[in-house]
């Protein structure tokens, strides 16, 4: 496949050691030799030898020398170079890097001149776009490397990595094999029905559709039912009346004095949100304004934008004040989260006896709860325990247990399974077996869909439009 040449910076904005330069594409090893001036040679003493600059350069070995305007001479940085012939490379097409210090205006020169050259400016993901349709990765493992990239915790990076290495694609491939050997058997069946093979005919295509496809395929999408959260994380509202310590526990879970705290209620009137890492799940946790009748309007926009907020969030932690009874905006409060995840958290236990607190009511048994201290940090491993039982169940985090495919994937999987299951029922019940073939061809394609085989052009767009450009 021979594609015209793209060109990004593929390192963040900003000042810095150095900033990478990718050129990939059929003229990336000529437009590196136009602007690179090798250390040790005059530009013209490896002009004057016939050998290209691809030859005169080792591959996958970085090179020191200049980057030159070859319009004027004019040096605009030191740098290293690699060059990165085909089809070893990342794109499977030549690759050259330029290492130049880093700086807005010297990768943007830098840049400038290769797009002079002859390159083009790459779309988002472009590169990693490339691989994909060089067939050096699947479509799972180009997802991988946005999730590697966008990884929030240790945990969602093993997941990510994992899928990289191509554990998702390889399991998602085996199921699709036996697939295919059953639906060649069924072709054979329909074509040639008196030389039939007894593996249809006598049950064992059943047993083994429903054990090496149903099975792994269920394994699967629980793996996605009970972890994805691991890579996608949860959204968390801290909601109360006001003054109940709700910014005193998220500076708590944050360690940091990220929010104002004061005695005086009515303090936090905006909607605060940060990421934390809470037992490995990525939490988005989002301190409130209390919620209670006023008249004050920015508070009155910071109750709405609460109330919006809860019914966004996987999970609530509704505050109450260990040294008070329940008022009636504590009632009102539960009346709007009771149907969503949540807990019951009972703060500022270091004012009352120990196992005191107020009067909590049947209907809201419930509603796990737990009593903490934010002031003192009482009861704060308890607390994280439990919004990672809440959020995951007992579901075990054993590195073996890091193929968790994203939502793309499980609804793939879904159909698949729905499919496999029908043409199970449709075997025991000797349904034709075009019938049949339809169903197992269905499933087939369900899962090309997730590795790139059978996936439609505009979804494909989308996975790589969520990448930065020079990726
Ligand atoms: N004794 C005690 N005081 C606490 C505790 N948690 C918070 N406080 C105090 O309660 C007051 C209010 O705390 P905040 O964290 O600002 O409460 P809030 O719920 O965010 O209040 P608003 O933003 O006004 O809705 C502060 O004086 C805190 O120091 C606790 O566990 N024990
Ligand atoms: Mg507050």
């Amino acid at each position: 496949m021979e594609q015209d040449t793209i060109a990004a910076v593929a390192t963040p904005v900003g000042s810095g050691g150095i900033g990478i330069i990718k050129i990939s594409g059929r003229d990336a090893l000529s437009i590196a030799e136009a602007i690179f001036q090798k250390t040790g040679n005059t530009p013209d003493s490896w002009r004057t030898t016939d050998a290209h600059l691809v030859a005169a350069l080792h591959s996958h070995r970085l090179y020191h020398g200049h980057i030159v305007d070859p319009d004027n001479g004019r040096v605009l940085d030191e740098v290293l170079l690699a060059a990165m012939p085909a089809p070893h490379s990342y794109t499977r097409e030549d690759v050259v890097e330029i290492n130049t210090h880093s700086g807005r205006v010297v990768l943007a020169a830098t840049l400038a001149l290769v797009l002079k050259q002859g390159a083009r400016l790459a779309e988002p993901g472009e590169f990693t776009k490339r691989a994909y349709l060089s067939g050096r990765i699947d479509l799972t493992q180009a997802e991988a490397v946005i999730d590697i990239i966008n990884s929030r915790t240790d945990k969602a990076l093993e997941i990510a990595a994992s899928q990289m290495r191509g554990d998702l694609k390889q399991k998602v491939e085996a199921i699709r094999d036996i697939l295919l050997d059953i639906l060649t058997e069924i072709e054979a069946v329909i074509d040639f029905p008196e030389d039939v093979e007894d593996i249809i005919k006598d049950g064992k295509a059943v047993a083994v559709i429903a054990n090496k496809a149903i099975e792994p395929l269920k394994v699967l999408i629980r793996q996605y039912d009970n972890a994805h959260i691991l890579r996608d994380g949860i959204k968390m509202a801290v909601v109360g009346k006001p003054n109940v310590g709700k910014s005193s526990l998220m500076n708590r879970l944050l360690q940091n004095d990220r929010v104002i705290v004061s005695p005086i209620p009515g303090t936090t009137r905006d909607l605060i949100e940060e990421t934390l890492n809470i037992r490995g799940i990525p939490v988005v946790v989002a301190d409130t304004a209390g919620l209670h009748e006023t008249d004050d309007p920015v508070e009155v926009i910071g109750i709405q934008k609460t109330e919006e907020y809860i019914n966004r969030s996987d999970l609530v932690l509704f505050m109450i004040d260990a040294g008070e009874p329940l008022a009636r905006e504590d009632y009102r409060i539960y009346e709007t989260i009771h149907n969503k995840r949540s807990i019951i958290v009972v703060n500022k236990i270091d004012l009352v006896d120990k196992g005191a607190g107020p009067d909590i009511p049947d209907t809201w048994a419930q509603t796990p709860a737990i009593k903490i201290s934010a002031l003192y940090g009482e009861g704060l491993g308890a607390l994280k325990d439990l919004i990672a039982k809440i959020s995951m169940g007992d579901f075990p985090l054993e590195p073996e247990n890091v193929t968790i495919p994203n939502l793309r994937h499980k609804i793939a999987l879904e159909r698949c399974l729905q499919l496999a299951t029908s043409a199970v029922e449709a075997i025991k019940n000797k349904t034709p077996f075009e019938l049949v073939a339809i169903d197992v061809q269905e499933a087939i394609d369900a899962l090309g869909e997730i590795v790139g085989l059978t996936t439609r052009e505009d979804v494909i767009d989308q996975i790589f439009s969520r990448f930065c450009i020079g990726k």
